[in-house]
C-alpha cells in the first residue's frame, strides 16, 4: 500500500461511515464523527453510552479503576472480588513495569488475587468468602495495604464491599484496608473507574503522611501508568534535571509515595482523563496547582521540562533543564535525521484510550507525518475540545452515577505553593495552570475526529484513507493488518518501548520506521482480494458490514 497524498473530503468519508447504519443510529453516530477546525473548535459527543450491538473498543468501570489506576502500584494487595475471569484476564496484560529498590520489597503486580465466586457466593452472598481472602492475604503477606474491587456481580447481589473492609482494618490495625465500588456496569466505560479510583485514592491513601520530603523542586507525575517502561525514563530525566518525583499516579509507585504526595510543590499531569480529578482535589485540598504536560515526544518533553523549571522559577534549575536538553536532543536529532525521509509525508491513525490518540500525535509530527484521523475511546468533551467546555457539559444519568466528593481546604495542610498573583503572572508567560486545551486545537483543519469508534468505521476508514500505520490495541490488531496495515499498539506498544521522552522516541522512530517500510504489507493479499475471487456480489476488499 502506497504513501497516500490525497486525502477525501472529511464531509463525504463521514456521511459513507454513517450510511449503512439504520437511522436512529447514524443520527447518534453523526455526533461523534466531526470534521476538525482547530480555530472554531465544533462540539463532540463523547461519554455516552455505545449503542448496543456495536463493536467498541471499549473496557469497563472495573478496568479502569483496578487495572489503570491502582494495578500499577506494587505494594498494595489488589484483591478483585468477583468471578475468577475478572481477575485473570487482567492480569499482567498492560505491561506496567516496576523496580523495587531491593530485593525484599514487596511487590504484588506479579500476584493475580481473586475471590473466585461461585455460584453458591452469588446466591448467598460472598461477603465471608471476601473476608476469609483478605485474612488469608494479610497472613500470607502481612502487607500495609490492601485493596478490594468489586465486579458486576458483587454490585448486583449487594455486597457490602466497604464494611467487610473496614471491619478487616480495624481487626488488623496496621493494615489499610479499602475497598472501590467499581462493578463493570458502573458508567460508560473504563473512564467511570478512573474516577473512582480517583475518589478512592484520595480519600484512603493521598496526606495520611506528612513526613517533609528533602528536595527543592518536589512534584508530582500524574497520570503516567510507566507501560513499557515509560516512567522509568521520565525519572531519569527528572533527576538529571535536579526534580525530586515524591510520587507517580501510579507508574512504578509505592503506598508510602502516595501517601507522602501532599508534600510536593506541583502536580503535572501526563494523562489528563484518568487523572484530573486527583489534581483538582488537591488543588482544593492542599492549595497544590496541577500544570498539563507531556513526555510523549522529543520536543514535547523538552517543551514540558521548561515549563516545570518556569513554574518554580528558579534560574538554576533552568539552566539544569536546558543542560538536561543540550544533552539529550543531539542523540535524538542524529536518529530523526536518518529515519525522516522514509517517514515524511506517510499517514497515520490513532484510535486509542483517553490521551494517547493526542498525545502520540507529536511523534508523528516529529516523523514528519500526517494524522488523518483521530479520537478516543473513552475521553471526554474536554479532553477533545479543551477544559473551557466543561462548564457546559450536561450532566446525565450515567455521569450522576458517580460520586463527586465534596473537598474542602485542609484545616492544617493547606498551603497555597504560588499566591493569586503569582499563579496570574504564570498565566501570563503562557502557562496553562490548571487547564488543559485538549486534542482538537493540535489538529489540522479538515482531519476526522471520531469519539468510540466502531469496528466497522475503522474498517471503512482503512479502506477509504488506507493510511500507512493504524495505532489501536489487540483487539484491532489483527484484523487490520490482514486488510495490510501495519498496527501499532498504543496500550502495550507491543514488545516495545518505553516511548517517552527522549530515549523513548528514538525508540519510537525505530519502531515506526521498520513498520511503514516494510515492503510485507504490500505483499499480503486475503483470500478474497485474490484475481477472480468474488464474495458473492463484489469484488475486492469490503468492510464486514455488508446488508446487501
Ligand atoms: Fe490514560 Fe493510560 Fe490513556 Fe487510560 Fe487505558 Fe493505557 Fe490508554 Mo490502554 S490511563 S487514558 S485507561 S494514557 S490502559 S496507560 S493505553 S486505554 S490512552
Amino acid at each position: 500500500m502506497g504513501t497516500n497524498t490525497h486525502f477525501p473530503d472529511p464531509s463525504v468519508v463521514k456521511e459513507e461511515l454513517i450510511q449503512k447504519y439504520p437511522a436512529k443510529v447514524a443520527k447518534k453516530r453523526a455526533k461523534s464523527i466531526i470534521v476538525n477546525d482547530p480555530q472554531i473548535i465544533p462540539e463532540v459527543q463523547a461519554n455516552v453510552r455505545t449503542v448496543p450491538g456495536i463493536i467498541t473498543q471499549r473496557g469497563c468501570s472495573y478496568a479502569g479503576c483496578k487495572g489503570v489506576v491502582l494495578g500499577p502500584t506494587r505494594d498494595i494487595v489488589n484483591i478483585v472480588h468477583g468471578p475468577i475471569g475478572c481477575s485473570f484476564y487482567a492480569w499482567m496484560t498492560r505491561r506496567n513495569q516496576t523496580r523495587t529498590e531491593s530485593l525484599t520489597d514487596a511487590n504484588y503486580i506479579p500476584y493475580c488475587f481473586s475471590t473466585d465466586m461461585q455460584e453458591e457466593n452469588v446466591v448467598f452472598g460472598g461477603e465471608k468468602k471476601l473476608k476469609q481472602a483478605i485474612q488469608e492475604a494479610y497472613d500470607l503477606f502481612h502487607p500495609k495495604s490492601i485493596a478490594i474491587f468489586s465486579t458486576c456481580p458483587v454490585g448486583l447481589i449487594g455486597d457490602d464491599v466497604h464494611a467487610a473492609s473496614k471491619e478487616m482494618r480495624e481487626k488488623f490495625g496496621d493494615c489499610n484496608v479499602f475497598g472501590f465500588s467499581c462493578e463493570g456496569y458502573r458508567g460508560v466505560s473504563q473512564s467511570a473507574g478512573h474516577h473512582i479510583a480517583n475518589n478512592g485514592v484520595f480519600k484512603h491513601m493521598v496526606g495520611r503522611d506528612n513526613t517533609p520530603s528533602e528536595g527543592k523542586f518536589k512534584l508530582n507525575l500524574l497520570g503516567e501508568y510507566n507501560i513499557g517502561g515509560d516512567a522509568f525514563e521520565i525519572e531519569r530525566i527528572f533527576e538529571k534535571a535536579g526534580l525530586t518525583l515524591i510520587s507517580s499516579f501510579s507508574g512504578n509507585s509505592t503506598i508510602k509515595q502516595l501517601e507522602n504526595s501532599h508534600m510536593a510543590d506541583l502536580n503535572v499531569i501526563q494523562c489528563h482523563r484518568s487523572i484530573n480529578y486527583m489534581g483538582d482535589m488537591m488543588e482544593t485540598k492542599y492549595g497544590i496547582p496541577w500544570m498539563k504536560v507531556s513526555f510523549v515526544g522529543a520536543e514535547s518533553s523538552a517543551k514540558s521540562l521548561r515549563k516545570i523549571a518556569e513554574y518554580f522559577d528558579d534560574d538554576e534549575l533552568r539552566a539544569q533543564v536546558e543542560a538536561v536538553i543540550a544533552e539529550e536532543m543531539p542523540k535524538v536529532k542524529a536518529v530523526i535525521d536518518e529515519i525522516l525521509p522514509r517517514t515524511t509525508g506517510k499517514t497515520a491513525m490513532l484510535f486509542v484510550g483517553g490521551s494517547r490518540a493526542h498525545h502520540y500525535q507529536d511523534l508523528f509530527t516529529e516523523l514528519g507525518m500526517t494524522t488523518v484521523a483521530a479520537g478516543y475511546e473513552f475521553a471526554h468533551r474536554d479532553d477533545y475540545e479543551g477544559r473551557d467546555v466543561l462548564p457546559t457539559i450536561k450532566i446525565d444519568a450515567d455521569s450522576k452515577n458517580i460520586e463527586e466528593l465534596k473537598v474542602l481546604p485542609d484545616p492544617e495542610l493547606y498551603n497555597p505553593r504560588k499566591t493569586d498573583a503569582e499563579l496570574e503572572a504564570l498565566k501570563e508567560k503562557g502557562l496553562e495552570i490548571n487547564g488543559y486545551s485538549g486534542m482538537m486545537q493540535q489538529m489540522t483543519k479538515k482531519s476526522l475526529v471520531v469519539d468510540d469508534l466502531s469496528h466497522y468505521e475503522s474498517e471503512k476508514l482503512i479502506e477509504i484513507y488506507k493510511p500507512d500505520i493504524f495505532c489501536a490495541g489487540i483487539k484491532e490488531k489483527y484484523v487490520v493488518q490482514k486488510m495490510g496495515v501495519p498496527l501499532k499498539q498504543l496500550h502495550s506498544y507491543d514488545y516495545g518501548g518505553p516511548y517517552t521522552g527522549f530515549e523513548g522516541a528514538v525508540n519510537f522512530y525505530k519502531d515506526i520506521d521498520r513498520m511503514v517500510n516494510n515492503p510485507v504489507w504490500k505483499l499480503i493479499k486475503a483470500p478474497w482480494q485474490k484475481t477472480g475471487a468474488t464474495n458473492g456480489k463484489s469484488k475486492g476488499l469490503e468492510a464486514s458490514y455488508v446488508t446487501q
